[in-house]
Formats: structure tokens, sequence, C-alpha cells
């Protein structure tokens, strides 16, 4: 069945949008925060941290998203990938899976059994699940006129990317640059639709719940982007605002490996901010250049809906490995792009259950081709 972009993309905005409420209300609830946080367990830890957290409210919002998608497109429910398993065990043991009901009375009772009886968050919580809410995609999104084909679309979910620093909740500072480089600001909701049949990113919404506070209420950002052939649509006017930077702008993790590091600061300014997610929406909102990471630390769920971004821009993204491995012309690079994009329909099947959706091969996002040809030669400085 054809589906006009455009509806898909005003769902996935309104689905967003509606995930970001509930990242504000939960967090605007500390002691809800406290009651909600559970310690992810065996397979489903990401080794990187000794403690991980998995919270209500990142598997509220991703059981939102699907279940309001599926309302609208039939059928989509089922190709709709998330980070989180929507299992969550009670005090007493009993194992419930969330899921938004059909009306708020029955959501509230499913969430009662999960947060101990506490009937007055659980309301709280489906009262927000099942808001109507509409949010304006702005201008561009009159320029989408293609059609997509329903049965090709897979979706990846990541509720509530940098989990860490929405759960310690702090109130970042940006820099002179505009970059936060950790708290509350660097919290992303990402939905990335991509086709099953190339694997490839074609749509992308990233929200960032909390973008500025007047110290009580939060009010957020959205951004979204289209890469579909010809049709190459996103929300913001590129402004590069970097100018003031002679050097290339990289972003890293801060536990990049060190001789990597030391390799691009030799010839670029490099920053540390939190999120994979918001490491790659500063690219695509032109606070950076480029992201590079040689690990295999990020997920299908952190990269496709800003990749989808970063493709309607004409930047892109390909793995670390095929960086390194390139040893032709940096001139040449277009080929590079164009051939090796990552891709998200295929799992790594060796891997532990959440190792199997990772960017085995480290990722390198890149807002245009100079950009990617001035990673590569960073990439080369020895
Ligand atoms: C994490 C989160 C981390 C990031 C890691 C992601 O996702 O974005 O911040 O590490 O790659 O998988 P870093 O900040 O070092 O780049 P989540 O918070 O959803 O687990
Ligand atoms: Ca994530």
């Amino acid at each position: 069945m054809k589906v006009p972009a455009q509806s898909l993309i005003q769902a996935l905005i309104n689905a967003s949008e509606k995930g970001a409420l509930i990242a504000r209300v939960i967090r605007a609830e500390s002691a809800l925060l406290e009651l909600l946080v559970q310690e992810k367990k065996g397979d489903q830890k990401n080794y990187r941290f000794v403690q991980d957290f998995k919270t209500l409210a990142d598997v509220l919002v991703q059981e939102t998203v699907r279940h309001d998608l599926s309302e609208q497109f039939p059928g989509i429910g089922e190709n709709i990938h998330g980070e989180e398993s929507n299992k969550f065990t009670n005090v007493l043991g009993e194992s419930i899976s969330v899921k938004i009901m059909k009306d708020q009375e029955a959501t509230a009772q499913l969430l009662c059994s999960v947060l101990d009886d506490n009937m007055a968050a659980a309301s709280m919580l489906a009262r927000v699940a099942h808001e109507q809410v509409m949010m304006d995609a702005g201008p561009k999104l009159e320029d989408v006129s293609v059609e997509l084909d329903l049965e090709d679309l897979g979706v990846w979910i990541d509720p509530i990317d940098s989990t860490a620093q929405y759960i310690s909740g702090e109130c970042g500072v940006p820099n002179t640059s505009g970059l936060v480089s950790c708290g509350l600001q660097c919290v992303v909701v990402l939905l990335g639709v991509y086709s099953q049949s190339s694997g490839l990113p074609l749509i992308g919404v990233c929200n960032r719940p909390f973008v500025e506070t007047n110290g009580d209420k939060w009010t957020g950002h959205l951004m979204w982007g289209v890469a579909l052939n010809d049709c190459k649509v996103f929300s913001l006017p590129y402004e590069k605002t970097n100018n003031n930077k002679q050097n290339l702008a990289v972003l890293m993790s801060q536990s990049e490996k060190t001789d990597v590091q030391k390799k691009f600061r030799a010839s670029c300014s490099v920053d540390h901010v939190a999120g994979a997610g918001y490491k790659l929406l500063c690219v695509n909102q032109g606070l950076a250049d480029a992201y590079v990471l040689s690990k295999n630390s990020t997920y299908m769920w952190d990269c496709c809906a800003p990749h989808a971004i970063l493709l309607a821009q004409k930047g892109g993204v390909i793995s670390y490995k095929s960086l390194c491995d390139f040893n032709d012309d940096p001139s040449s690079c277009s080929e590079l792009s164009l051939t090796h994009q990552i891709t998200y329909h295929y799992d790594n099947t060796h891997g532990t259950e959440s190792q199997k959706w990772c960017n085995q091969e480290g990722i390198v996002a890149y807002s245009s081709l100079e950009a990617l040809k001035a990673v590569i030669l960073a990439n080369r400085h020895i």
C-alpha cells in the first residue's frame, strides 16, 4: 500500500512530541522518576556502563509511538523496533508487558500494576499517553510530495537517548559554539524510518524535550528530514553556525580511544558532548562538521533518524572501518559516500541481544562531502 510521506512525517512528529511530553512529565516528578528506574540485566546490558537503566519512561514512550503510528498506518507496528523490551517486573515478581490499551482507564490499570499500585502516578502517565498531540511541522512539509510503500518500511525508535543524562537530570550550559556537553539538553527522542529492501534511512525525526527552561518548565525543539530518491527535504534552513572555527569541528565520545582522539586533535577541533543522538543532531544543526566513533558503542536506534536528515542535507554516515580502508584520493570520496552508507536492516547475528544491533565497525557522520574529505585527511594524520 502506498502512503503519502507527508502524512507519515506528520504522524512521526506528533508521536515524537507525545514522547517528549511523557519525558517531561516524568522528569517533573522526581519521586516518580526514582520509582520508575530499574537496572538492566543480562543480555540487555550495555557493557560500557557499570549501571545502565531501563526506565518506564523509555518503555512508555516506545509503546506510545508504536500504538499511535499503528492506529494511522495499520501493519506498521510489526516493523517498529525499539531499544527497549516492553517487559517489566513489578515488586511482586510478576512480569508485565507495558502497552497502550484501548482507553486511558485500561492503560492506567495496567501501569498501576507496574507502579506498585500507585494509581495517582499511573493515571497521570495514562492521561499523557492518550492525549491528542498535534505539532506544526513547519512550511517545509509542503515540499514533500512523494509516496512510500508501507510494506517496505521499518522504524527504529530510541525512546530516550542519553538515559544517563535523563536520570541525573542536570541542566547543562551551552558553550560559545552552542554545544551542551552534558545534562538534560542532550536527551533526544529519535524516530527513524528505513527501507527494508535497501536498508537505507528515509525519514528522521529528532525531538529534544529539554532545550530551554524558565527554571520550572522546559520547552523543546524538533528537527525532521526526508531523503527519498530526489526528494531531499529537512525542516530547518541549514545554517552553518560554527563559522568562527577555522579547523574542522569534530565530536567524539568521552570514551573514544586515546590514539584516535590524538590523531584528530592534531588538525581538528575536538569536542565531547553526551549522547550519540545528540552528537549526530549537532552535525545536522551545523554545530559540528563530523562525529567520529571508532568503537561499536552506538546502535541502529541511535543513528537511523539523524542519518536520514544528514542524507537530506547531502551528508551521511559511513562506518569508521570504511573510512580507514579508503586509500584513494580524498577528493574522490563521493564514491565512498555513495556506496558505503550504514544500513539498518541486518543484525550482527553473533552478538548478544543488544550487540546484535550495534554499528559494529564504528561510525563517521559528516555534514557534507567536503567534511568527509577533511575527516579522511585528518584520519591519515600520523
Ligand atoms: C547511549 C547514549 C550514550 C552513548 C551511547 C548510546 O544510548 O547515547 O551517551 O555514549 O553510544 O548507546 P557516548 O555518550 O559516550 O557517546 P542510551 O542512553 O539510550 O543507552
Ligand atoms: Ca541510545
